[in-house]
């Protein structure tokens, strides 16, 4: 019995020193529940608690719940607030200018061209520049988003179409600037959750984004308008907050950017899965889908190295690209092959 007694006691204390050992941190994530990376984040957090053998369990909170801007994400993680976020790469540059490098518009032929990119030398460079840029942010996977393009509540067919509309646009000057440049005024400040209503409400003429994004948060009954114009690939990235990482281990640290690396693959497959059904779901609501003729496309292309009044005579790829030339030409280089 006294032996029973002191194993019981033993036990005891071994699990209040496993449970005062273990954390729970939280993720914020602007997207519903089965989004792609919603799906990931969650996959994250499995893995994470599976080989920390609990030390760390991640809560997942999905669809802006706790910060409804990515940009409101991005400082919390700074301050040490909240320890992940599954962002876009977009407001990431305001945090880490070269980031812009990665998302000129029109700088990948296809998403193959990106991934060569992005898991081939200079997207892991740019991954590691996150924390070695001082931001206090640490990078820890890519994952996929597909193409952006613009809709909008009137048909644009070409860039004279874009003249005079409102368009909200990412928190990222260089985006803002994209859409300025093609006549357009980008408006920021309106969280993803909030574009449909300012769209229904008139405040802006439309948005851009991918198929997922434009279909999963119903803007596409909203801005019926989807022309095909892809003008970026912006990839996703989860982030880490640097602070909240120093303060575990660092076996634990290694588990966990392990982890994110290893559900990048998950989150490709699960993108490519919706990518086609939100073209299905749209296509069937009967937005009108806008392929621009190969001379509209080459001048939405054209406007984005064309010196700018806009942009006090330079062009957007000068503007923003000049301190990341030699980057910008290695991935002209990678997309040689493809
Ligand atoms: C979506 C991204 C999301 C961004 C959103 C946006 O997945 O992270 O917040 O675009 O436009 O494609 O803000």
């Amino acid at each position: 019995m006294k032996k029973l007694l002191t194993f019981v006691l033993a036990l005891a204390l071994v699990l209040s020193v496993a449970s005062a050992s273990a954390v729970t941190l939280k993720l914020s994530e602007v997207h519903a529940e089965g989004y792609p990376t919603a799906l990931a984040d969650y996959e994250f957090a499995r893995l994470v608690e599976e080989r920390t053998e609990g030390r760390v369990k991640i809560d997942v909170y999905t669809g802006g719940q706790l910060y409804g801007e990515e940009t409101g994400a991005i400082e919390a993680l700074q301050m040490g607030d909240l320890a992940f976020s599954r962002v876009s790469a977009s407001p990431v540059s305001s945090y880490v200018p070269a980031m812009n490098a990665i998302q000129m518009p029109y700088i990948y032929k296809n998403a193959e061209h990106m991934w060569a990119v992005l898991d081939g030398e200079i997207g892991q460079n740019m991954l590691a520049e996150v924390q070695a840029s001082g931001s206090g942010l640490v990078g820890l996977c890519w994952y996929d988003a597909g193409a952006r393009s613009y809709y909008t509540t009137k048909e644009v067919k070409s860039v004279a179409d874009m003249k005079g509309l409102k368009i909200r646009m990412q928190n990222n000057a260089m985006m803002v600037d994209m859409t300025n440049v093609l006549g357009g005024t980008g408006v920021t400040g309106i969280g993803p959750n909030e574009v449909y209503s300012a769209i229904s409400q008139g405040t802006i003429d439309g948005a851009e984004n991918n198929w997922p994004t434009y279909q999963n948060m119903g803007d596409y009954e909203a801005a019926k308008f989807y022309c095909l114009d892809e003008h970026t690939r912006v990839p996703e990235i989860l982030l880490a907050s640097e602070a909240v990482l120093s303060e575990l281990d660092e076996k634990d640290v290694e588990i966990i950017k392990q982890c994110a690396k290893d559900t990048q693959a998950y989150e490709i497959q699960k993108w490519a899965e919706k990518e086609a059904s939100s073209e299905e779901i749209v296509r069937a609501a009967g937005a009108t889908i806008i392929e621009l003729t190969p001379e509209a496309y080459a001048e939405f292309q054209a406007a984005m190295t064309t010196p700018s009044d806009v942009l006090g005579g330079v062009s957007l790829y000068e503007k923003y690209g000049k301190d990341y030339q030699d980057i910008i030409d290695a991935i002209t280089a990678v997309g040689e092959n493809y």
